[in-house]
């Protein structure tokens, strides 16, 4: 037996700490701390770190293994394909069965107005196609001007230089020159944090009506289009108010400018629907989605054009001069059409919808009589708790003493994986979670907050 193999752990985190650079770390930091946490394997809705630990994933991966881990199916879709084509491209007058089929089935899935597919490798890469199909679309209706996208501060569209410059993350845009020219910001509909003494339906039509401040500010000439997350994700499962999509989409027809919804963590199931927009009741003109599209089991994203803009870039555009290696990986596009046929034949959206959802909701609320949260809420499968220091006034603990990643923490080391956004903690479980692994959930969760606030109370 080698070394590695007798005793993997410390070496693997040697390894890790030295040569691999982790996204959104701070790597150093990481080294210094003990290193990562080395997953091995995974199982239904749990993972197993190299010391044996079993977790409850409450995050599916990171918001994407809709269908839990082990799904056969899943393995033996990506085995046929990488037997009979693993790789060919769709650009030069050629396409394969793979990319068809799939691009058949989610215009089946998708709203009645879209009809087209363009693939990517990921989520950013499909942001970064929707402003390109974006501005084509204007330049070619011959208003090349209108080149500005409205989109909203601490939205998570990527990490791209276009998704990064489209996302509201000050924190990205600090370590670059971002966002690129023509994206506007504006708040978002935050209702607990933002939101003060207003009622939500009136902080929602608030929040909604400075999408048509900003467009009188830049010039309604210069507008092409505002992008949001239905719900917002990474910036902590913030649920607008049920005013706000109406209004928006109010004001985004008034002024002829396109929508986009970014769809990639809400799409196939996540809220209950094939698609979030229609929880909402939006009615996009664009819709990005990744995710959830394979159940991560391999990396796609895509770009749903609808009629209005495949009538101007598809029908009459000529070439539209875009496109990655991997547009339409046929290994990738066949775990997609699987997983959706799968998300089909089983009935997990409906099942979301009927049941599951509103059990999840339904526990996920008693969490708000928590000492320390202020807020628990939650819509389709994503929640969030807010940590709060003092519940009436809404007050955070000190910064100092990082209450959120403390929680986290303290999560992983109990058996379930909760993100930290700041002091919100947000979960986003697989799809076909049952009762019981909710009540573990929320009860983890439940026992983790008492440690966490203990360990605030000693460490304050
Ligand atoms: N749009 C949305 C709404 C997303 O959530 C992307 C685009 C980009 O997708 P790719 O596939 O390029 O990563 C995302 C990705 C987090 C976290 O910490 C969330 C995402 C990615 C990484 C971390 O919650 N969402």
């Amino acid at each position: 037996m080698s070394k590695t193999a007798m005793n993997p752990t410390q070496e693997w985190k040697r390894s890790d700490h030295q040569h691999y650079m982790h996204p959104f770390t701070d790597t150093r930091e990481l080294g210094e701390k003990g290193g990562a946490r080395i997953i091995t394997r995974a199982d239904g809705v749990y993972i197993y770190d190299s010391e044996g630990h079993k977790i409850l994933d409450g995050m599916a991966g990171l918001w994407c293994v809709s269908l839990g881990y082990g799904r056969q199916e899943l393995v033996d879709a990506a085995t046929r394909q990488m037997q009979e084509l693993p790789y060919y491209n769709s650009f030069f007058q050629c396409t394969h069965p793979p990319a068809i089929e799939l691009s058949t089935l989610l215009s089946e899935l998708s709203p009645g107005n879209f009809n087209h597919v363009f693939f990517t490798g990921s989520g950013s890469e499909a942001n970064d196609t929707q402003i390109r199909l974006i501005r084509r679309y204007w330049d070619l209706l011959g208003q090349p001007q209108k080149m500005t996208i409205i989109a909203r501060k601490n939205a998570y569209h990527g990490s791209t230089l276009g998704g990064a410059s489209l996302g509201g993350m000050s924190a990205m845009h600090e370590q670059m020159v971002l966002p690129v020219p023509g994206i506007e910001h504006i708040e978002q509909p935050y209702h607990f944090g933002l939101g003060g003494d207003m009622s939500p339906a009136e902080f929602g039509l608030q929040q909604a009506r400075l999408l048509e401040e900003k467009i009188n500010e830049v010039g309604a000439d210069k507008v092409a289009a505002f992008i949001g997350e239905p719900v917002q994700g990474a910036g902590g499962v913030i649920i607008p108010p049920d005013t706000y999509w109406p209004e928006i989409q109010r004001i985004c027809d008034e002024y002829g400018i396109l929508l986009v919804a970014d769809e990639v963590i809400t799409a196939f199931g996540r809220l209950g629907e094939w698609f979030g927009s229609t929880r909402f009741g939006i009615r996009p003109d664009l819709i990005s989605f990744a995710k959830g599209v394979s159940s991560g089991y391999l990396p796609l994203g895509g770009s749903l054009v609808g009629d209005r803009v495949a009538e101007v870039v598809i029908a009459n555009g000529g070439e539209f001069a875009h496109g990655y290696t991997y547009s339409g990986h046929p290994a990738a596009c066949a775990v997609a059409l699987e997983t959706l046929r799968i998300l089909q034949r089983e009935k997990i959206v409906e099942r979301v919808k009927q049941h599951t959802a509103p059990y999840f909701n339904r526990r996920w609320a008693e969490l708000a009589e928590h000492p320390v949260i202020g807020e628990a809420r939650s819509v389709g499968l994503v929640g969030a708790l807010e940590i709060v220091q003092d519940k009436s006034s809404r007050a955070r603990f000190h910064k100092d003493l990082g209450a959120g990643t403390r929680c986290r923490d303290i999560c992983v080391n109990n058996g379930l994986v909760m993100r930290a956004v700041g002091d919100t903690m947000i979960v986003s479980p697989p799809l076909i979670v049952e009762d019981a692994h909710i009540d573990e959930l929320v009860e983890k969760a439940w026992k983790c907050l008492d440690l966490t606030a203990a360990s605030l109370e000693a460490a304050a």
